[in-house]
């Protein structure tokens, strides 16, 4: 008991200045603070946190960390892709040959996690074993999307309220022109307006983008045009993160959005990926 409290003193957050997200200081992965502190941290005050300085991390201490935000970890990946030699639910994303470079070096547009499969991920984890240096590009950028349905005009709230929008895509972290799912692309019809089951607040899913497909009810025009003013609403602010060895991302992947530029080819990225499933409860633990 006294080394969780010395481990809950420890923590601190300072937020980043981009209106989401702060970076973690303190984190001892070997003595993991009150789960109950990052949760509310994450779902409640910042969306988004980054830790660094966490090179060496072993994949146990990452499921760990992940496993605090819920135990359903995504396993949806194609057997041809499971490349992390320890666990099913690591994903090794990168554009290095010889890890089969999944996620190559292409631009990877705004989305959410999951959003084409009907179990989202609720939260998602990005760990940066071999970053690219800035000037490599390979920064990833995060939007809050619950500011963004805050900020819309209560007409227009009240106009997407009830909206049912389907999402596609060519696959978990596969690109266009790239064969998944036996050439199936999978889709999945998700409501525009999210009610987040731990906070309650509400938040714009993942509109708009290369993946947005049909607004139920709606000419495609129309839908294209409003999916695509609620993404640029979206992302009219953003949190660009410049990548560190060791740097670890966590965020709520029901209230914000989030892109990877393009990569210089000619630099090695290695990064890797956990998805939180969202269940019923979201995995959370609400008396804490
Ligand atoms: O590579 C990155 O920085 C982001 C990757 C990502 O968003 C994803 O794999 O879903
Ligand atoms: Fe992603």
């Amino acid at each position: 008991m006294a080394s969780l409290e010395a481990g809950i003193a420890m923590i601190t957050f300072e937020k980043t200045g981009n209106d989401i997200g702060a970076f973690v200081h303190g984190l001892d992965l070997n003595d993991l603070p009150d789960p109950g502190l990052l949760r509310k941290a994450l779902y409640e005050d910042h969306l988004l946190l980054v830790f660094r300085g966490l090179s060496g991390a072993t994949s146990n201490q990452l499921l760990e960390i992940a496993r605090i935000f819920g135990k359903n970890l995504s396993k949806y990946f194609r057997e041809e892709d499971r490349n992390h030699p320890k666990t099913d639910e690591i994903l090794i994303l990168s554009n290095v040959e010889e890890l089969g470079a999944l996620g190559a070096s292409a631009e990877l547009p705004w989305h959410t996690n999951l959003a084409y499969l009907p179990q989202v991920a609720s939260v998602a984890l990005l760990y940066g074993e071999l970053p690219t240096p800035p000037e490599a590009g390979g920064a990833t950028l995060f939007a809050d999307t619950r500011k963004a349905y805050d900020s819309l005009t209560t007409e227009l709230q009240e106009q997407i309220e009830n909206l049912q929008m389907v999402q596609s895509q060519g696959g978990y972290h596969v690109y266009p022109g790239e064969d998944v799912f036996g050439g199936v692309a999978p889709g999945a019809q998700h409501s525009l307006v999210r009610v987040h089951p731990v906070t309650g607040r509400k938040s714009l899913y993942c509109p708009g983008g290369r993946f947005f497909q049909s607004i139920e009810g709606m000419k495609y025009d129309d839908a294209y045009a409003l999916s695509q003013s609620l993404l640029n609403r979206c992302t009219e602010s953003a949190y660009k993160h410049l990548w560190e060895p060791g740097d670890l991302l966590v965020w709520d992947n029901l209230s914000t959005i989030h892109m990877r530029e393009i990569i210089d080819p000619s630099f090695k990225r290695v990064v890797h990926v956990i998805d939180v499933l969202e269940d019923e409860m979201s995995g959370i633990n609400r008396s804490s």
